[in-house]
C-alpha cells in the first residue's frame, strides 16, 4: 500500500482465499492493534467477507515513513484455522510543511562603500517535506526601490550581496523582507536588518554666511565680523570639526550661541 490520505480514507484488502466453503471458509478478519488504522469487515452480496483498512488517525510522513500491519483471516471450522499477512504501508509525502527560517530576524553590519559583490549575510530555511515539496527558493518580498538597487539575493543559496555603492549618508539602516518558498508555493518570511557603519569619506565644508567688508580700527574685542557655517556629512567622530585661524590675525572664532554648526568670527585684539 502507498498511502497519502486524510482521515476516513478506505483501502480495500483483497479477500483471503479459503478452499473450503460454508462455515469452514473465512469468517472474520482481525487487525493487530495499531496507531493509524482500524478494520472494517464488509460482506459482498455473494456472502464473501472482505476487509477494509480505514484511516483513523492521519499519517505524517515526517514522523513515520513506513509501517507494518498484521492482518489475520480466521475461518469458522473446527479446528479453527487462520492465515496472517503482513501489510507494508509506505506513506507518501504531502506538502504539509512550509519552509522555516533559521532566524526570524537576521542582523548584519556593513561598512559603507563596501565593494560590489561584498557578502552581507546568508539566510537559510529548511523544509521537512521531501523532493519538490521541500525544495526551497529565496526572494525578496516588498522591497523598496532603493534597497532593490543596493542588494541582491541568490535564490538558491540565500546569500545577500552588495550591488551598488552603499552610502551611510544616504541611509544608515535597511530592513529587507525575505521569503522562502517550496516547490508548491508554501512560503514563510523573515526580516533582514542591515546596519551600515560610517566611514570618514567626507571632508568638512566651510561656508561664509556673512562677513563685514570693513571694520573700524577701534572696534572693541568681541565685535562680530562674520558668521561661518561648518559642516561635515559624516557622523560622530568622523563628523566632528575643529576650526582655527591660521597665522597671527587679530580675530577669534567663537561657537555661535544660536546654531550648532555655526561659528562667529569676532575681533579679538589689534596689535
Ligand atoms: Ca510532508
Ligand atoms: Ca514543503
Ligand atoms: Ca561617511
Ligand atoms: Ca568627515
Amino acid at each position: 500500500f502507498f498511502i497519502s490520505s486524510v482521515k476516513g480514507a478506505r483501502y480495500r484488502i483483497a479477500a483471503a482465499h479459503d478452499a473450503d466453503i460454508g462455515l469452514n471458509a473465512v469468517q472474520s478478519y482481525v487487525l493487530q492493534e495499531n496507531a493509524h488504522f482500524v478494520l472494517n469487515v464488509q460482506t459482498t452480496n455473494a456472502g464473501n467477507k472482505y476487509g477494509e483498512l480505514v484511516l483513523d488517525k492521519e499519517l505524517d510522513r515526517e514522523e513515520q515513513q513506513e509501517l507494518e500491519l498484521l492482518l489475520t483471516a480466521v475461518d469458522g471450522g473446527s479446528p479453527q484455522r487462520s492465515g496472517t499477512v503482513v501489510i507494508h504501508v509506505t506513506v507518501l509525502d504531502a506538502n504539509d510543511n512550509a519552509p522555516v527560517f533559521s532566524e526570524s530576524v537576521y542582523t548584519a553590519n556593513l561598512q559603507e562603500n563596501s565593494p560590489i559583490n561584498s557578502p552581507v549575510i546568508r539566510v537559510s530555511a529548511s523544509d521537512a517535506d521531501e523532493g519538490i515539496n521541500g525544495e526551497i527558493t529565496y526572494e525578496f518580498s516588498r522591497l523598496s526601490e532603493k534597497s532593490k538597487k543596493l542588494f541582491s539575493l541568490d535564490e538558491k543559496t540565500g546569500e545577500i550581496v552588495v550591488t551598488a555603492n552603499i552610502d551611510y549618508e544616504e541611509g544608515s539602516k535597511y530592513e529587507l523582507m525575505v521569503e522562502a518558498k517550496d516547490g508548491y508555493g508554501l512560503s514563510s518570511e523573515a526580516k533582514v536588518v542591515i546596519d551600515i557603519t560610517d566611514v570618514n569619506d567626507n571632508a568638512p565644508e566651510i561656508i561664509v554666511k556673512s562677513l563685514s567688508s570693513s571694520i573700524p580700527e577701534n572696534a572693541p574685542p568681541g565685535t562680530e565680523v562674520g558668521i561661518i557655517n561648518v559642516q561635515d556629512r559624516d557622523s560622530d567622530k568622523n563628523g566632528q570639526v575643529s576650526c582655527s585661524i591660521q597665522g597671527n590675525a587679530p580675530f577669534k572664532l567663537l561657537s555661535s550661541p544660536y546654531t550648532i554648526n555655526e561659528l562667529c568670527l569676532v575681533v579679538w585684539h589689534f596689535c
